[in-house]
């Protein structure tokens, strides 16, 4: 077997694999030329009897031209199988269509999305602040001052280069930053990441969201804080949920209390996810402390305000029923898929 006929054997084969017309011709090439008793298997067959110099080349040849044709007929295969279906232009109206995979929104944003709508529908506007925070706005300015006990009430991870730095602990320095920049009144909230070194557990995540309140002016009173709170947790988990206002300590509030809402898990009646008490917190609040405006140059004797601050987490596992937080974070398809 001599190069010049292999190159003409491979014109031959190819030119038929190549035009038939249909998948009995293709099948007929196929017995003819690379079936038990093709052209192709009997030349390989016969190899031995070559020779001895021409086996190699013959082999390798013949074993190349094989296998060419083999892939040219799967091509031609899935051409006539593509086409098989369809009208005179080839298209199969008929083909069921790919489906285009449709992400959704995270939980957490979805939550975002809510409250920030409520708020907005009370008048409040949004408002941001940076997550790598001083401790001047982190704790200072919110009259936690260096060696405050209240410091303790956050753990905090601290930057190391440049030092002294935090990641924020809560969204209320972002109270000081806006109060600095405009004088009342101020309505707003203000979305955002917030970061403890806490250890993480069913309900507490090194990484968490927060949404921040702050509504400064004149006559601004707790009742308005009670009201703007029951008004939120009303629209978002409906109109029958328990809500309750407890006492609580904030150094930047004054007084303060924390917003319990009904444990969904256990209705009331206490388990694992609220620890026993029936009741989730979900937030802390209070009348904003007469010492903060001291900072921001407003006039105490003029102005009042409330603030509050909330667990976006929290709040997304009460109204979607998820118990533990961990699984918001863990980017695991089966879950994120059921939103
Ligand atoms: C604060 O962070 C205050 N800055 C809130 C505040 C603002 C009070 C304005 C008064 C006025 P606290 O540490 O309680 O408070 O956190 C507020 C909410 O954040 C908690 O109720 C909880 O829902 C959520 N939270 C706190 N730590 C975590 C955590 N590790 N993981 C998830 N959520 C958390």
């Amino acid at each position: 077997m001599s190069s010049l006929d292999y190159k003409a054997l491979a014109a031959e084969a190819r030119q038929i694999f190549g035009t038939a017309a249909d998948e009995q011709e293709l099948e007929a090439a196929r017995v003819a030329w690379i079936g038990r008793k093709g052209r192709i298997t009997v030349l390989l067959r016969q190899i031995p009897e070559l020779p001895e110099d021409e086996r190699p080349l013959a082999g390798r040849t013949l074993n190349t031209l094989k296998g060419d044709l083999s892939s040219l007929l799967d091509a031609r295969l899935r051409e006539f199988a593509d086409s098989g279906a369809g009208d005179e232009t080839g298209f199969d109206i008929t083909h069921p269509g790919r489906t285009p995979f449709i992400g959704r929104l995270h939980p957490i944003t979805k939550t975002l999305d809510d409250i920030i709508e409520v708020f907005r529908e009370m008048g409040f506007d949004v408002a941001e602040g940076p997550e790598v925070e001083s401790e001047y706005y982190n704790f200072e300015a919110l009259n936690i001052p260096e060696h405050h006990p209240a410091r303790g009430m956050w753990d905090t991870f601290w930057t190391k280069s440049p030092p002294g730095l935090v990641l924020r602990t809560h969204t209320s320095p972002v109270q000081i930053r806006i109060m600095e920049n405009q004088k009342p009144p101020v309505r707003i909230i203000v979305p955002g990441r917030c970061y403890r070194a806490d250890t993480p557990d069913a309900t507490h995540s090194p990484v968490f969201y927060q949404v921040e309140g702050l509504y400064v002016d004149e006559g601004v009173s707790m009742a308005m804080l009670r009201g703007a709170l029951d008004t939120f947790a009303h629209r978002l988990f409906g109109s029958d949920v328990p809500t309750r206002f407890r006492p609580s300590y904030f150094p930047f509030t004054e007084p303060s209390a924390e917003l319990d809402i009904g444990c969904f898990q256990c209705g009331g009646n206490g388990c694992r996810l609220c620890k026993g008490s029936g009741w989730l917190e979900i937030l802390g609040s209070g009348m904003v402390n007469p010492e903060l405006y001291g900072f921001v140059g407003y006039d105490p004797e003029k102005v009042t305000g409330y603030a509050f601050g909330m667990g976006v987490e929290r709040i997304a596992m009460l109204k979607y029923g998820i118990d533990d937080i961990r699984l918001l974070y863990e980017n695991d398809l089966r879950f994120l898929e059921q939103f």
